[in-house]
């Protein structure tokens, strides 16, 4: 019997984007709900106790962490590959992955800029944000579409989904345009499938 998934979410979190890029592209039922940002502070936290989005309950467990739970939709719903090609292949889509999340994405969350720089106006916290991710993502650009338009090999996986989302979040808060960048994403929404499933109604 298919588990029942459900997805906490919110609009404009960049790691929920990952999880129902990935959720939609497969096809996979869900039901999402939407966490507001009053509950992330509070009721939210007896679901997640770190307070952050996205979420994934399945048969009484929750998963935390968007690459734990792309992880485990990937070994659980194993059909259209998302992380495929060959061993050394499939590194390369983790390590793209673990670049953004972990190096380019938390840093500029603003839980950590509200820890880190609590001096910082509105404004200038999006100029930060919008810069450090633009400069990372200069910094990632040489190992990315070297087989194909794809960012690694020649098929579409989750590295291209983690890039594509992190480059809008920039461009979101005012980044200009990053001609590498918007290729990329032009390439992905000439599929109809993976246009489709990309949840982000931003015009970037
Ligand atoms: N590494 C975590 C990051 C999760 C995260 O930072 N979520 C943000 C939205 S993209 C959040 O919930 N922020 C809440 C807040 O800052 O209060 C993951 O990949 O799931």
């Amino acid at each position: 019997m298919l588990q029942e998934l459900i997805l906490y979410s919110a609009q404009g979190s960049n790691s929920s984007e990952r999880v129902e890029w990935v959720l939609d592209y497969k096809r996979i039922p869900y039901t999402r709900i939407e966490v507001t940002n009053e509950a992330l502070h509070t009721t939210y936290r007896e679901i997640n106790p770190f307070g952050y989005v996205p979420c994934l309950a399945v048969s009484g467990h929750t998963l935390v962490e968007s690459m734990a739970i792309i992880e485990y939709i990937e070994e659980t719903f194993p059909k259209d590959k998302l992380i495929g090609g060959s061993a050394l292949e499939r590194a390369a889509v983790r390590s793209v992955c673990e670049y953004v999340n972990a190096s380019i994405h938390s840093p500029q969350n603003r839980t950590v800029l509200k820890a880190f720089r609590p001096e910082l106006t509105e404004q200038s916290k999006r100029e930060l944000r919008g810069h450090w991710i633009a400069t990372c993502l200069n910094q990632l650009m040489g190992q990315l579409c070297a087989d194909s338009p794809f960012a690694i090999g020649k098929h579409f996986s989750i590295a291209d989904i983690f890039v594509a989302s992190i480059y809008k979040k920039a461009r979101q808060h005012g980044m200009e345009e990053l001609p590498f960048y918007q290729q990329h994403l032009l390439w992905l929404r000439q599929h109809a499938r993976i246009q489709a499933a990309e949840p982000s109604v931003t015009p970037f």
